[in-house]
């Protein structure tokens, strides 16, 4: 099968990676067609950073940058349209402009959430994270980390499922309360997170994880770690992989699949 790309689109001044590239929509819309000629299948529109330590923005300035991208990629149609937010009021505003998935990193701490896909008949991306990212640094403590971060997406799968979203993705949320250690080692395991009866989504794309290994210090020499990582990752079954390199993740995962195809 296919392993879909979702491409990140980040129209925030302050992404660790991607901010401030789109400061007008104009620039926005440009870079996703890059993304989807690239081989992007979802675009994922952001207007909050999560890095570590992100300041939070209030929800008529994260409105007011992914309203209209959002707005304008829905009806142009050539992409499935993702909408990256932690906020009812703005994943309802987005998935009524037309957005059909729900990528929220707290992973529906608000039930809020889960009503508004719901309503709109929309999917759902249960990532884990614990604390905010203000706090989550300090609560990547776990005794298995593949075992507990299982459980707690199982019971916020399960809140989905009981607000009636049918369409819903786990991710472990690489980065997010995790250390370099732990990210590497759900990369390894993946393959458990399947025992939750979702398909696997996952967000390794230059994240600080990889900064840990010689020559990747710095964001901007990530690519091939993150190559690495998104092949590692659909060797071991992720169904949808988050990146911000579409062209060389597409490439490398074509080789992935005709390997995959043959054993
Ligand atoms: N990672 C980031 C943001 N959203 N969503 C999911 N489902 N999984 C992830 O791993 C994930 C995510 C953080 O990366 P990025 O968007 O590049 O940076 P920032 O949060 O600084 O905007």
């Amino acid at each position: 099968m296919r392993v879909q790309l979702m491409g990140i689109l980040n129209v925030t001044p302050d992404s660790f990676s991607d901010g401030g590239l789109y400061p007008t929509l104009r620039a926005a819309l440009d870079g996703a067609h890059r993304l989807i000629e690239d081989g992007a299948e979802i675009v994922d529109v952001g207007g909050e950073s999560t890095r570590p330590d992100a300041e939070p923005v209030p929800e008529e300035v994260e409105l007011r940058r992914v309203l209209p991208v959002v707005e304008a990629l829905a009806a142009e149609g050539r992409a499935r349209v993702s909408i990256d937010t932690m906020k009812p009021r703005v994943a309802a505003a987005c998935l009524n402009a037309g957005a059909s998935l729900l990528n929220d990193v707290t992973g529906l701490r608000d039930p809020r959430m889960a009503e508004a896909a719901a309503r709109y008949a929309a999917g759902v991306v249960v990532m884990h994270m614990r604390g905010t990212p203000q706090t989550m640094r300090g609560e990547a403590q776990y005794e298995d980390v593949v075992g507990e971060v299982k459980a707690e997406l199982a019971s916020r799968v399960g809140l989905a499922r009981s607000c009636g979203v049918a369409e819903i993705y786990v991710d472990p949320g690489i980065g997010f309360a995790k250390n370099a250690g732990q990210s590497f080692e759900i990369l390894a395991r993946l393959r458990e997170f399947e025992e939750l009866g979702c398909p696997i989504l996952v967000g390794p794309s230059r994240k600080s994880f990889l900064g840990t290994l010689h020559g990747m210090e710095k964001v901007e020499d990530r690519l091939e770690g993150t190559v690495a990582a998104a092949v590692i990752a659909a060797m071991n079954g992720a169904a949808v992989i988050r990146v911000h390199d579409v062209r060389a993740c597409r490439k490398a995962l074509a080789v992935v699949e005709a390997v995959l195809a043959r054993q």
